[in-house]
């Protein structure tokens, strides 16, 4: 089975099956077709084209069957695994956990566009509008929400208590309030800490930080409170 995805310190859509192919012991082969300069660019969607007609990272290729859309990959991992809680196993907490993958899935525009998926650096705070804000509150409450209802019981720090296909979902836009340092309540910054401690999450973070290419489109023009790649000069 291979993973087709591109950059790591940017490609948030990457990161999601990777992390859950990772951290759920799942073998896979990773291929990387990374952006040099610019997302826009003909000779990538070619490559990309055989695995996801669409032209986009991730794409997963098991034999003949492709599955891309970062959301139907997991899903697809979730039934050719059914021995690994890939969603929860509780139905009550399956539920929660496919809503919510499905909101960010298909939600967060403000955010995401705003604060783009950045694991290279961190910025100062800075307001960034309203709709950002409610982005910020409604991806809040929803983390508060399943810790509340089904995570702190269980003594694990996930949404739903163990890592699931939902943590996989929201550990980018947890990178992005990393790096954009977004306030947040104790709940949601004790999530964001323990992303940042998952094992597959710290090899991810780690092989991003030493990838040699800048995509400018997602360097934001901003004030730099740290560089967390040091070796690249822009
Ligand atoms: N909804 C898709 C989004 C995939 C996506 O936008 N991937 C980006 C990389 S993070 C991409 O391939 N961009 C290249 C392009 O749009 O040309 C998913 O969930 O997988």
């Amino acid at each position: 089975m291979k993973l087709i995805i591109a950059n790591k310190v940017h490609s948030s859509w990457s990161m999601r099956p990777w992390l859950a192919l990772t951290h759920f012991g799942i073998p896979f082969e990773e291929v990387q077709f990374p952006f040099a300069a610019t997302f826009d660019d003909p000779v990538w969607k070619a490559k990309v084209a055989p695995y996801n007609p669409a032209g986009k990272v991730p794409c997963l290729a098991d034999g003949d069957i492709r599955v891309w859309e970062s959301l139907a990959i997991l899903e697809y991992l979730a039934e050719k695994y059914p021995d690994r809680a890939i969603w929860p196993r509780d139905p009550a907490a399956r539920a929660l956990a496919r809503s919510i993958a499905s909101e960010m899935h298909a939600g967060f525009s403000a955010l995401r566009g705003a604060c783009p998926c950045n694991l290279g650096r961190r910025h100062p705070p800075k307001d960034r509008g309203p709709k950002v804000a409610a982005d910020v509150a409604r991806v809040t409450a929803i983390w508060n929400d399943a810790r509340a209802r089904f995570g702190r019981a269980t003594g694990q720090p996930f949404l739903f208590g163990e890592f699931c296909a939902a943590d996989a979902m929201y550990a980018p836009v947890a990178t992005r309030f990393h790096t954009y340092s977004i306030a947040l309540d104790p709940v949601s910054q004790a999530y964001v800490d323990a992303i940042y401690d998952l094992p597959a999450f710290r090899a991810w973070r780690e092989a991003a930080l030493k990838e040699p290419w800048i995509v400018e489109e997602d360097e934001a023009d901003e004030p730099t409170l740290e560089n967390y790649r040091p070796h690249l000069q822009r």
